[in-house]
């Protein structure tokens, strides 16, 4: 076995029986700007879906909440959302939470040059591990968790309530958690957004292919796979698939990996919540439901939590 943990993942995903593969080495640099092109496709409705309840819900919650305490983000806090809850909240302490330090920077840069009067004290951390945050925002009685862009829906399911009941441990009594999930839905409606007319998941997901090329020496011929999103009503999750459309061997980091015409390799799981079983999830971690704003359609929710 290579030393090199991507190479490693990578093989042991493609030598099982069932093939797949972590759906984070999807979010390489040209996988981050195809996933942002995916947000702006018609057919993927999640992340205007959120910005547009967000527009609305921003006042009422800085009423529960009130102002002027600490905010921490799961995430860089390098998008739109996080401006939006900074003025509605108006945090004297914002802490964002990311595994890329540099990417963070860039945000945090951008962040004080907005709000000169505000306080940033990032962590470099992976928060599906547990976190320490800082003394600083510890001590504010007033305290808000952020966690935007339904990607809840990418832990497995046990894993999503380890996940809140560990922030909720982090957070601590008293404190708020606001969690953002993609609702169940219309399954014509699910598959559309994430196999979308214009293309734009299958080049996502068959990135991940060109990435083995290129950083595993690997011999994948794109065009003898396919893109293919299923979905998983007894899991209650949209799956990507990646299909091979012919019996063929390819070479990835010293080894041949057979593949069957028709043999998929899975590559992410997007899970997809309804009001009831977030909140069963969220109890389950300690946590009581404080609030949950949803737009007109109900096809995704936003939820506040309570410790
Ligand atoms: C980034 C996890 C929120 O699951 O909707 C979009 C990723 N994958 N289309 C999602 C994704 C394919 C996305 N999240």
């Amino acid at each position: 076995m290579p030393d090199d943990p991507f190479a490693q993942d990578v093989l042991s995903g493609l030598t099982a029986k069932d093939k797949w593969i972590s759906s984070k080495w999807l979010y390489d640099q040209a996988g981050s700007q195809l996933f942002e092109d995916i947000t702006q496709t018609r057919d993927y409705y999640p992340t205007r879906t959120e910005a547009a309840i967000f527009r609305t819900m921003m006042g009422d919650l800085a009423d529960i909440t009130g102002t002027g305490g600490g905010v921490a983000e799961y995430g860089s806090g390098a998008s739109v959302k996080t401006r939006l809850l900074i003025e509605a909240v108006k945090p004297q302490l914002y802490v964002p939470l990311d595994i890329a330090g540099e990417f963070m920077e860039e945000a945090v840069a951008e962040l004080s040059e907005a709000y000169p009067d505000l306080a940033i004290a990032p962590v470099v951390a992976d928060f599906t591990q547990p976190v320490t945050l800082p003394d600083a925002f510890n001590r504010l009685e007033r305290r808000l968790g952020f966690f935007p862009g339904s990607t809840i829906g990418n832990f497995e399911a046990g894993k999503a309530g380890e996940f809140l009941a560990r922030v909720h441990r982090t957070l601590g009594d008293g404190a708020y958690f606001l969690v953002c999930a993609d609702l169940v839905k219309d399954r014509d409606v699910l598959r559309r957004a994430y196999d979308d007319s214009d293309g734009v998941t299958a080049a996502f997901n068959l990135n991940l292919l060109t990435r083995f090329n290129r950083e595993l020496g690997a011999d994948f011929d794109e065009a003898a796979f396919h893109h293919e999103a299923v979905w998983n009503e007894e899991r209650s999750r949209i799956e990507m698939h990646l299909v091979s459309d012919k019996d063929q061997s390819v070479h990835i980091a010293g080894q041949e990996i057979d593949f069957a015409s028709g043999e998929h390799i899975h590559t992410e799981n997007s899970h997809k919540y309804t009001p009831e079983t977030m909140r069963e999830m969220a109890e389950g971690a300690g946590w009581t439901v404080d609030r949950v704003w949803t737009d007109a359609r109900d096809w995704f929710g936003v939820f506040l939590l309570k410790a």
